[in-house]
């Protein structure tokens, strides 16, 4: 592992000046810019395993795992071979194929509640047409999220949203018309009384989507029994109940947080892992529910690229893989060694931290309160964890540039790799106290 301070950032800052005149902020996803932490992003060149290696040559121990996919480790030699040899049958046909039925049995047969899916391209397509199945169904139009939480950029979700939209300090986006986002009620995570109130006031409720452990305020799980209640009002109220499984599916259990906590949603949107890091997204519930969707029903959705091989390759090869649930219990372990490692590290450089944990997913909080909504989130220290940050890059680590994402651990992340971090992270501690 070289260390940040050996090597210049030559290549990064020439191709940092030329992506500034040619891409909002030198970016394709605001976080990336680390506008929250300040200074400048490396560019990546390559990643193997746990690590990622930027363009100056300096590879580092990654806890970002392109925001949650890659629960295999990078360039898995079984993923890449499969890719290979997919890309010689083509890439995109915008027809049929059987890789994609064989993706839909996996998801369906993992995931308790979904009977049917329709693979898209994205997370915000997923939760988009998700939202607009929800709405088609009941013939309502009001919509419920919760505050810090994040599910893409559609419009009728961009409200007191989450990850960049929480790290840049934007509290909703223009260009979404008012019209709209009227439509989209918020409530407080795991404040039962708040979204009771909700229901009181407002009759045509079509949909409450959540993310049951939350990623995008940093990672916030539910109170016990808060979404088996969150189930019951909306099932009282005929509202549908959306879980964002996004980051959740076969990340925190095979059959993501449902299973995980044994609550049922009527629709599920997946992205992420279910692509082994190409673009996809999917959303799907029961057979019922699914058959409103075009051609069999008249809720219209589509698109060009959904379903391609290559897509489909990675994320059945992945899929495949995760059948083995002793996966999860490797991924416990070495998270857990991390969290307890990194708390241990910050009692002895005397900083308060709160670690949020579920599974493989994690986030550390400058904070002195536990963080369980987007309240006692936003009262963590941003500036001491940019100051953090930046001392684990100088130390081979790179985590997420912002204070609101969470952290992910793959299957590549040996022991060795965990202690190397723990013991970055100990000299990073060190180095911001006082
Ligand atoms: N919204 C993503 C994390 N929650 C960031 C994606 C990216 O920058 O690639």
């Amino acid at each position: 592992m070289s260390s940040a301070r050996e090597t210049t950032r030559d290549r990064s800052e020439e191709l940092f000046a030329r992506a500034v005149e040619l891409m909002p902020g030198g970016v394709n996803s605001p976080v990336r810019a680390f506008r929250a932490v300040g200074g400048m992003p490396q560019f990546i060149r390559s990643a193997n395993g746990a690590t990622i290696t930027d363009v100056d040559g300096r590879t580092y121990i990654d806890y970002v795992g392109s925001w949650g996919p890659m629960i295999l480790g990078h360039a898995d030699p079984e993923i890449v071979a499969a890719l290979q040899e997919a890309a010689t049958r083509g890439t995109s046909f915008g027809a049929p194929n059987e890789l994609e039925v064989e993706l839909a049995e996996e998801i369906v047969d993992a995931v308790p509640s979904i009977e049917m899916v329709r693979m898209v391209n994205s997370g915000t397509e997923a939760t988009m047409s998700a939202i607009r199945l929800a709405r088609g169904v009941t013939g309502r139009n009001k919509l419920v999220k919760f505050e810090g939480c994040y599910h893409g950029h559609g419009d009728s979700l961009l409200v007191k949203a989450g990850s960049g939209v929480a790290t840049l300090g934007l509290p909703d986006s223009p260009g979404v018309p008012a019209s709209l986002a009227e439509n989209t009620l918020t409530a407080p995570f795991n404040d039962l009384d708040s979204l009771e109130q909700v229901f009181k006031q407002h009759a045509d409720i079509a949909a409450v989507i959540i993310e049951p452990i939350v990623g995008n305020m940093g990672c916030v799980p539910p109170q016990e029994g808060y979404l088996k209640a969150v189930r019951e009002l909306t099932s009282r109220h005929g509202t549908l109940l959306i879980f964002d499984e996004v980051m959740t599916g076969f990340r925190v259990a095979r059959g993501g947080a449902q299973q995980l906590y044994g609550v049922m949603p009527d629709i599920t949107t997946l992205g992420k892992i279910i692509g082994g890091g190409l673009p996809v997204g999917a959303y799907g519930g029961s057979r019922d529910l699914m058959d409103h969707i075009a051609p069999v029903g008249p809720i219209y959705q589509a698109g060009t690229l959904s379903g391609n091989p290559l897509s489909m390759t990675a994320g059945l090869t992945t899929l495949k893989r995760l059948r083995d649930l002793s996966i999860y219990e490797t991924l416990e372990r070495a998270t857990s060694k991390l969290c307890n490692g990194l708390s241990a590290a910050a009692e002895d450089a005397g900083i308060e931290t709160v670690i949020n944990r579920v599974g493989s997913m994690w986030t550390g909080f400058f904070n002195r309160e536990p963080v369980t909504n987007w309240t006692t989130a936003n009262k963590s220290d941003r500036k001491l964890f940019g100051r953090f940050f930046h001392a684990m890059l100088d130390h081979g680590v790179y985590l997420a540039p912002s204070q609101f994402e969470a952290g992910f651990v793959s299957l590549a992340h040996s022991d060795e790799i965990i202690d190397r971090t723990i013991s970055a992270a100990g000299k990073a501690f060190d180095s911001i106290k006082g």
